[in-house]
Formats: C-alpha cells, structure tokens, sequence
C-alpha cells in the first residue's frame, strides 16, 4: 500500500472512532510495532539510494499527520466521555430529603424540670448527694429505728453492715442541715433504690423529689401554702388538695396528700379506684428528734419536709396508668410526649 492510500484509509478509520479503545485499535493498526506506517519505514531498505529521502519524508510527513489526527480525535472522544460521565452522575436536587429523626426529652425529665423550675421559682435551692450513703444518714439520723419495717433486708440494698444504696432521697438534707446554718430552702432531686418487684406502680429504682425548709418560726401552715402552691401550679388551678394525717419517722405530725383525679375530674373512675382523688405526696412538719441528731435546738428551729415520686406526679398528670411504660423507652410511647 502506498503513502496516500494509507492515509486515506487512516483518516477514515480515525473519523469513524466513537470511543477511545477503537481509537487505540487504530492507533495500533497504522502506528504500532506491526503498523502499517511503521512497516513503511522498514521498507525503506529496499528502496535505492536515491528514492529514500523522499520516501522517508513522505512516510514521516504521514505519521506526523496521523498521530495529529489521533490526537485531535482522541480529544473530541474525551469530551464526549466525560459528558457521558456527568450526565449519568446528575443529582436531581428537587428530590425530597430523607431527614434525620428529631429526639426530646423523656417524660419524665419534662415533669422533673417542671417541678424543680416551680420550686426554684418559690426561692428553693437544688441540691443533690450520694447514691451510696451511710446507714447513719439514710436511716439512723432520720429517726428511723432498727427495728422499723423499712429498715427490714428486703426493702433496702446494702452494701455492707453500715452501707445502703439509699432509699430515699432524705440523707441529702441531713448532709446539708450538717453543714449549713438554716435559713434552708431546698429541694433534692435524685435517683434511689428499693429492693421492690417491678409491677405496675413499683420500680426498684425511680426518681424522688423532696424539699426542706427549716428556718426560725416555721409552722405547718407554711407547709399547707407552699404544697398547696405547689400543686396548683402543676396540676392547674382547679385542682382541688387534701392533706390527710399519716405517719412518717422524720416528720410530726404528718400528712398524706390527695388532688382531685385528672382523668375524672373528682366523680370516680377506675384510675382513682371510685375515689376522685389521688395520693400525691407526703409531707409533714421536720421531727424535733431529727432537729436534735443534726444540732439544731428544736426550741429555736423548726421547719416542715415533702417528698414524692416524679413518676407518681408524671403518671397522675398524664393519665398513664403502668409506670413501667416509663422505663421501657418504646418510642410510640415516647413519642406522645414530644
Ligand atoms: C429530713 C426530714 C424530713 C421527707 C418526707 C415524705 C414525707 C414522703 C414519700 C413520697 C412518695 C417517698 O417517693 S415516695 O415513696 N415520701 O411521703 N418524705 S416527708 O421528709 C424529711 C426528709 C428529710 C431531714
């Protein structure tokens, strides 16, 4: 085959190129160890002096024309595949978004900030102690004796003879009647443990929420306005409170608490057992025996204590009626309070 026909043919095998391996097969076919235009060169030898260095310009002429060629193809192909590339890449920016899920606070994180901010906003401190505490200030202090029920193994985890997972969260006053000079407003939030099967209303370990005031000339009066305060602000002011005598070692006298049930509104229903109201708190003036084991003179101080269960004050508020609906963490449950 002679120079011109070889480049004729190459330049239409260039032009007929869609993608960069058929340009490459072209490329080898003229241009390779075996290529046409590289066999032309070889040929030269044959040729007499006198023909070879126009031969060889015409052959180096082709070559230059046809590696262009490539070259000018090979570019057009480039582009065309990275076209191809972006087009198949495209992202459809309108498509809606899958969103990431939104988490809130559990209930009864909700209902403990809404206790404590209605405390605070009555002038209480927060306060809060060991989970670990001593037999001394979970119970002895407290006026609870040795041979008092509550004191009996299976109420209470111990640690050893003389340490106790605590019960309630009353050591944390004692702690701080020890060491600070009334006037003392508080509040102690926190968790506790009792040895207890886990039913309906109980849980081995729940939140408790107790207060203390104690100061000169305070009487259970004070004690009445503040629960009462206290309820109405977190119930409603419609809720209607009894303060019913009941019996606690820390406290003389003492009382336990009813409100109007939420879920009937006083008429009776199977959530208030027929009743209209609901236990909600215990209370009661700070017993002068527990003033004394703390050094206070009960003939110069005196004050009044409360405690309750946030559970208990989440369940009544929201008419749940299995406590343990609020430690399982089931979303569909969860998501109600959002
Ligand atoms: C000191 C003196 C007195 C704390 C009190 C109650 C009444 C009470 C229960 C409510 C439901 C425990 O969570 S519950 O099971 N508590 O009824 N607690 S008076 O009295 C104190 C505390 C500390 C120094």
């Amino acid at each position: 085959m002679n120079v011109e026909e070889i480049k004729k043919n190459a330049t239409q095998a260039i032009a007929a190129c869609g993608d960069s391996a058929a340009l490459n097969d072209v490329r080898v076919k003229y241009l390779g160890k075996k290529g046409e235009i590289t066999s032309l060169m070889k040929q030269m030898g044959q040729l007499s002096p006198e023909e070879r260095p126009a031969f060889g310009k015409d052959v180096n002429t082709l070559r230059t024309e046809v590696e262009q060629a490539l070259k000018e193809r090979q570019s057009i192909i480039a582009h065309k595949e990275q076209q191809k590339k972006m087009q198949g890449e495209v992202i459809d920016i309108t498509l809606p978004g899958t969103g990431g899920k939104v988490g809130a606070l559990h209930p009864l994180t909700q209902v403990y900030y809404e206790l404590r901010d209605i405390f605070v906003s009555m002038g209480f401190d927060v306060l809060e102690g060991p989970e670990v505490e001593l037999d001394e200030y979970n119970f002895e202090k407290l006026n609870i004796p040795k041979e008092h029920p509550s004191r009996d193994a299976q109420d209470t985890f111990y640690i050893s003879d003389d340490v106790v997972l605590r019960t309630h969260t009353s050591p944390v006053q004692i702690r701080t009647m020890l060491t600070q000079k009334p006037p003392i407003r508080m509040i102690c939030p926190g968790r506790v443990f009792r040895c207890d099967d886990v039913d309906a209303t109980h849980s081995p370990v729940f939140m408790q929420l107790e207060g203390l005031v104690v100061d000169k000339n305070i009487r259970f009066s004070d004690l009445k306005g503040t629960i009462n305060t206290f309820l109405k602000s977190y119930y409603g002011e419609d809720v209607k409170t009894k303060f019913r005598p009941g019996f606690f070692p820390f406290t003389e006298p003492s009382a336990e608490v009813d409100v109007t049930c939420t879920v009937c509104k006083g008429s009776g229903c199977p959530a208030c057992k027929g009743a209209g109201m609901i236990e909600v708190l215990g209370c009661g003036s700070v017993n002068p025996v527990v003033l004394r084991n703390v050094g206070l003179d009960p003939e110069e101080y005196s004050g009044f204590a409360f405690g309750l269960g946030v559970d208990r004050l989440a369940t009544t508020k929201y008419g749940i009626t299995d406590i343990r609906l609020l430690y399982e963490n089931d979303v569909r449950f969860l998501g109600q309070f959002v």
